[in-house]
């Protein structure tokens, strides 16, 4: 037998033989050790497979009870006052345990300063534009916007096919190649349909968000080393998305179930007159009672009510009764501008209130308490008469829509998911009216939550000590 090297030591015959040998089992020993190493390490290769699969799983089931949870939370805050915003402190949103996993509310900051630590909360959708109700003028406010794809967003909806000007219709769309399709001449059933709108520009629709989580993350701010492009500016420019919805929808209904009382309705003296007793007390409605009916019936807002009745009633004593009050006796009035959450780049949209009293109102909304209902007044204290009559019909200070982006991880911080839902409580009892996985547009809570999550994920025994 020829051996791969040569025995140069003086031996006998046999002993070379024995030599050989052993060289020969050396050699087996050493294939079966390298097999044996070589299945272990599949073998472990499989066992981390299985257990990201078992963290992702962990991470979707986190995420179904996190969207029970938030039904839960806005079902208890719609039974104290319909229209509410739950309040941050009675509901967990970030970093919240859930056996092995962990999940987070993706929300938005209501300060327009957007930094890299996001903010944890659910995301009103009254705070934004509705695609469905919005005038081409609002439209053509938002940041980003065009003339041509506000028209066409406005022919996209109508049912007609007129084209209006800068807008188009089924023609233009006709025309593209290679898939050509018609315009819908229908409502807006989501925001991304805005990507099939004529003149629809990705950048302008998505801004510099790549992963759509409100913050600026670091391949959002390197130019073009990394998807997105970005202007490298230190600053988050959103996309037009991030400012619009579909959902915004407001019951004209009171806390008890009843219809509201319409302002200029035919019984409202009669109407008024009982509700300033019921909440103000016998003396102070007698003291109002004359000013709130001459309001009554020259006010198209309650906005504008609210300043037509002037000084004499406090902003806490018109809190007190907004909820059971509107203009009108529709059971529904879509695309009301919530003035207490909408950033000043919504608020800019609202006619009479441009982009400089925006940022006024934005910059002297009084901080929400737990304690006192939602209001409008305090608008009157930032816009003239005239804004206030143009604005009114568009603002509200209630919310029925939200949506709850929840990000979750399980065990060591893997198995990354993320879905969407959109709840709605215009009907009482909240229900999902939309829901989407985002798992693919990857990391959205930022740097420090990735950090503490590798420590983690290096130490098993931090994991089980966290669970309570
Ligand atoms: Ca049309
Ligand atoms: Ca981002
Ligand atoms: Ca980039
Ligand atoms: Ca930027």
């Amino acid at each position: 037998m020829k051996l791969p090297f040569s025995l140069s030591l003086p031996m006998g015959n046999s002993i070379a033989k024995q030599g050989s040998v052993l060289i020969i089992v050396l050699w087996i020993t050493f294939g079966l050790v390298s097999l044996a190493l070589y299945f272990a390490q599949s073998m472990f290769f499989e066992f981390r497979a299985a257990d990201n699969h078992v963290a992702s799983v962990e991470a979707e089931q986190a995420i179904e009870g996190a969207s029970r949870y938030i039904s839960y939370v806005l079902g208890n805050t719609n039974l104290v006052e319909p229209g509410l915003m739950p309040d941050l402190q009675v509901y967990d949103r970030e970093e919240v345990f859930l056996g092995d996993a962990t999940f987070w509310l993706i929300g938005r900051s209501e300060q327009e300063s957007r930094t890299e630590v996001p903010t944890f909360a659910l995301v009103d959708e009254s705070s934004k534009l509705n695609l469905n109700t919005a005038t081409v003028e609002m439209l053509q406010m938002l940041p980003g916007m065009t003339p041509q794809f506000a028209a066409a967003i406005i022919d996209w909806r109508d049912e007609d096919s007129d084209v209006t000007t800068n807008g188009a219709e089924s023609e233009s769309y006709q025309r593209r190649n290679p898939s050509p399709y018609s315009c819908k001449n229908a409502r807006f059933e989501t925001v991304e349909e805005l990507r099939f709108v004529f003149g629809a520009d990705p950048g302008a629709l998505y801004g510099e968000d790549y992963n759509r989580n409100g913050i600026l993350d670091l391949n959002e701010n390197d130019a073009d080393v990394s998807p997105p492009i970005d202007n490298r500016d230190g600053r988050l420019d959103p996309g037009i998305l991030e400012c619009v919805t579909v959902y915004s929808l407001e019951p004209n209904i009171r806390g008890d179930g009843s219809p509201r009382i319409v302002i200029g309705g035919t019984n409202a003296v009669a109407q008024l007159t009982q509700l300033l007793q019921e909440k103000l007390g016998e003396a102070r409605a007698n003291e109002l009672q004359g000013q709130v009916t001459t309001a009554a019936a020259n006010a198209r807002s309650l906005l504008e009510f609210y300043f037509r009745i002037g000084n004499q009633m406090s902003t806490a004593e018109f809190a007190l009764i907004e909820g059971d009050l509107s203009v009108t006796n529709a059971p529904f009035v879509e695309g009301l501008i919530n003035v207490n959450s909408a950033s000043a780049a919504v608020l800019a949209c609202v006619p009479g209130i441009g982009a400089e009293k925006a940022q006024q109102l934005a910059n002297s909304r009084p901080t929400p308490s737990a304690a006192d209902l939602p209001t409008i007044a305090w608008v009157t204290q930032v816009l003239d008469e005239q804004s206030i009559v143009q604005a009114g019909p568009y603002l509200t200070s209630r919310s029925y829509q939200f949506t709850a982006d929840i990000a979750a991880v399980g065990r060591y911080g893997r198995g990354y998911r993320r879905t969407q839902f959109v709840f709605d409580t215009s009907e009482q009892k909240p229900k999902i009216i939309y829901r989407r996985d985002l798992s693919r547009l990857g990391w959205a809570m930022g740097q420090q939550a990735r950090e503490r999550l590798s420590v983690l994920a290096e130490n098993p025994r931090l994991q089980r000590s966290r669970r309570l």
